[in-house]
């Protein structure tokens, strides 16, 4: 569809002119995220340390005279249009675009005077491969009407108002780190983030001078029950904390775990609560030795959090375990599963120079066990959302 050699941005202007016959006022690009360490933590008051993806996502867009939003994404050739009546109803907009309504929503939930207005979207994030293309879609599209209108909102506000779109209006009961990734995310950098109190802290994450790579491998396999397997470990947690009177499984000392796990009574909440407490306890210890620059040795802290996510949160997936244990075999320091589970992606860290013989490795056992072979690329942190020159 595209020429080579074409970019996003241009892609992005291109579908903009050909939809609206005009100019755009901007473009404002926004990135997808791995998660280095901390999964379902975010919304058990947590820790998590994500960083943003070189594949961004661009909005192109103008304001609208007539006050309505059109949107328009490469991967749909028809717009969808709607008003403030479709905007201020939840599902009143559904599909891809409801991650463009939701936005439009919570703006004017929180009273702002939105912008009517022409987007055309076109993205590098794979859709559905757990590195947040919803989230870039979102914080994209907030960035391009908060400039656009001139809105009075410090972008310190934008995650919570990102994920208030993505909860309330599209209906998908997620935390806050997909939002925090993206909008926060710095170049070089992991990002550091209490779940509790919004305060971040930029980890240095130089690959580069440590002769390591990050290699994300897609895992293809189909997400299945997601939404609702989500959903219900969600409510697990709620249920552990609410039995053990903490008001999040933060607040569950990982000293006292044993203790604390006799409490409860049923084997499945244990499991759950075991990998949340546990899970914060290796977020805090890889920020310590990332801080003291010992990146290799996360490498056990990254494949310990994966069997916590596979025995204990079971939420990992056939084709996911044989991606962690051909990493893990063919020499990788460690490796897990990054996102919300069920399917998407793994990434493993490796030696620079090991990158390649790493997900050859990843292929060769993806072939004997007839999966679909499995996509591979090498990411570095970069930044988070920023309108473009
Ligand atoms: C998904 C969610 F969107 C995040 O909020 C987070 O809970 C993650 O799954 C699991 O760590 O990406």
């Amino acid at each position: 569809m595209s020429a080579p050699g074409t970019t996003v941005a241009d892609r992005a202007t291109a579908g903009f002119r050909q939809r609206y016959r005009t100019e755009p006022a901007g473009r404002w690009a926004a990135p997808g995220r791995v998660n280095l360490i901390g999964e379902h933590t975010d919304y058990n008051d947590g820790f998590v340390l994500p960083f943003a993806l070189p594949l961004r996502t661009v909005v192109a867009a103008a304001p609208d005279p007539d006050g309505r939003w059109t949107v328009w994404s490469e991967l749909d050739d028809e717009p969808v249009e709607f008003g403030a009546a479709e905007a201020d109803e939840p599902g009143g907009v559904d599909g891809w675009a409801a991650y463009v309504a939701g936005v439009v929503w919570a703006l004017r939930a929180a009273g702002h005077d939105v912008p009517g207005a022409r987007l055309a979207v076109a993205s590098d994030v794979p859709v559905g491969s757990g590195l947040s293309s919803s989230a870039a879609i979102e914080s994209a599209v907030l960035a391009a009407l908060v400039d656009l209108g001139g809105l009075d909102l410090p972008a310190r506000a934008w995650p919570r108002l990102a994920q208030r779109a993505e909860n309330d209006y599209v209906g998908a009961p997620t935390g806050i780190m997909d939002q925090s990734a993206v909008i926060r995310g710095r170049e070089g950098h992991a990002l550091f983030l209490d779940c509790r109190t919004e305060e971040v802290e930029q980890i240095p994450f130089d690959l580069d001078a440590a002769g390591l790579a990050v290699l994300v491998i897609d895992s293809r396999a189909p997400h299945r029950h997601a939404d609702g397997e989500y959903a219900a470990r969600r409510r697990s947690c709620e249920q552990g904390a609410a039995a053990l009177g903490v008001a999040a499984l933060r607040d569950v000392d990982v000293a006292e775990l044993d203790a604390a796990l006799a409490r409860l009574d049923d084997d499945e909440t244990r499991r759950r609560v075991r990998h949340v407490v546990t899970e914060n306890q290796r977020v805090l210890d890889t920020v310590a030795l990332l801080r003291a620059g010992r990146v290799r040795d996360t490498g056990p802290l990254l494949t310990a959090s994966h069997a916590s996510m596979r025995d204990d949160f079971e939420i990992t997936v056939p084709e996911i375990d044989t991606a962690v244990e051909a990493a893990l075999s063919a020499g990788a320091y460690g490796a897990r599963m990054t996102g919300g589970g069920f399917g998407g992606c793994v990434l493993a860290l490796v030696d620079a120079d090991a990158a390649d013989p790493v997900a050859a490795a990843v292929t060769e056992a993806y072939a004997k066990r007839g999966f679909t072979a499995p996509g591979t690329l090498t990411v570095r942190p970069a930044g988070g959302v920023t309108r473009l020159a």
